[in-house]
């Protein structure tokens, strides 16, 4: 059994999609991050960057007990070689599900999120950073576009974990609106993962997006501020 340590977010749903497609058992357990409940020392111990998802393996593939793994990118990849799916066997295909992956933890999600971060929920708009981050968050999508117009899935013809990943960010967007004309080898690839029964089993119900997490213009308590933004984030590691 692995327990899921789990906000419905973009991030969280990579992995319940990934384990849905999978067909590996799993626990839930909710956090809501916006009353800081990812803080805690317990938590901690499992994350020490204190951010979800997070998953604990308490049957992992080695010696040594219950394995824990945080960043969604090293959970997808963890899972992936546990089921031994997911990832092309093929070298080079493998490679390049690791490259399109790596593309998207270290490029479409920071940039989404900051994009997102002061689209939604900056006390003042800032232009700058604003155009800055969306106009990345843009350049990214065409960086995407041209893949999926040269190949079916990102690793090539097999769909992996680089495709679950940005699937699930994508569908969020980032601080960008995303006009569907422009991006058509896109929307097919869209279509056909979203299309899958487990990718639909893996967002829906206590998995899915709530408003509150997807508003156009957030409005957050000073105590909300501070567990995502502030002082109580902080101090989860710095004290
Ligand atoms: N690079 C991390 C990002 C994780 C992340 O930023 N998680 C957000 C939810 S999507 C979170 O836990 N935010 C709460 C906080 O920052 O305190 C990953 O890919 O797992």
């Amino acid at each position: 059994m692995i327990d899921l340590h789990f906000t419905p977010t973009p991030n969280g749903q990579k992995i319940s999609i990934a384990l849905e497609e999978l067909a590996l058992p799993y626990r839930l357990l909710s956090y809501d991050i916006f009353e800081g409940e990812q803080h805690t020392a317990e938590f901690g111990r499992i994350n020490p960057n204190h951010k979800l998802p997070a998953i604990v393996d308490h049957a992992p593939p080695f010696e040594g007990g219950p394995h824990a793994v945080f960043e969604s990118g090293a959970i997808l990849q963890y899972l992936a070689e546990k089921a031994g799916r997911l990832l092309p066997a093929d070298p080079r295909a493998r490679s390049q599900a690791i490259q399109w992956l790596t593309w998207q933890v270290a490029n479409l999600g920071p940039m989404g999120g900051q994009a997102a971060h002061f689209v939604r929920y900056a006390p003042e708009p800032i232009p700058y950073a604003i155009e800055r981050y969306t106009r990345e968050v843009e350049r990214l999508f065409q960086v995407l576009e041209r893949r999926l117009g040269e190949a079916q899935y990102l690793a090539g013809p097999e769909y992996s974990i680089a495709d679950i990943a940005v699937f699930a960010i994508r569908a969020a967007g980032g601080g960008a609106s995303i006009p569907a004309d422009r991006y058509p080898h896109t929307r097919r690839w869209a279509e056909a993962i979203g299309q899958r029964p487990a990718v639909q089993r893996g967002v829906a119900a206590e998995l899915a997006i709530p408003a509150k997490y997807m508003q156009r213009k957030a409005k957050l308590s000073e105590a909300e501020w501070s567990n995502m933004f502030g002082e109580r984030m902080r101090g989860a590691v710095l004290t």
